[in-house]
């Protein structure tokens, strides 16, 4: 026989908030992007809004990631193993290339 105490209630009941929590804060993704040998990898990405990406510089020169929509996102530059991150919330087709190297291209998709 089970007896539901008080203290059992309130421990199902957290129990729950933290599911929820849980659910909402894995609901966010994260995607990393690398950056190697001159190449952003993967060169296309589709996440939804609220996700974020980070981009991890694996060459041995700098690079930085520059959006092409104007105050959208724009690192400094990232030395070996340096990382920069950034949080899409609202949908749309970002293109970026790489400040130093104008020529590396890669793009992140946001949709919901
Ligand atoms: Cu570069």
């Amino acid at each position: 026989m089970i007896i539901a105490t008080p203290r059992a209630a309130f421990s199902r009941a957290l129990c729950i908030a933290l599911a929820l929590g849980f659910n909402a804060a894995a609901h966010a993704a994260e995607v990393v992007v690398t950056i190697d040998n001159f190449v952003f990898n993967p060169p296309a990405v589709t996440i939804k809004p609220g996700d974020t990406v980070t981009w991890r510089n694996a060459d041995d020169i700098p690079h930085s990631i520059v959006s092409t929509t104007p105050g959208a996102f724009r690192s400094k530059a990232l030395d070996t193993d340096d990382k920069f991150s950034f949080t899409f919330t609202t949908s749309g087709a970002f293109e970026y290339f790489c400040g130093l190297h104008p020529h590396m291209k890669a793009m992140i998709t946001v949709a919901p």
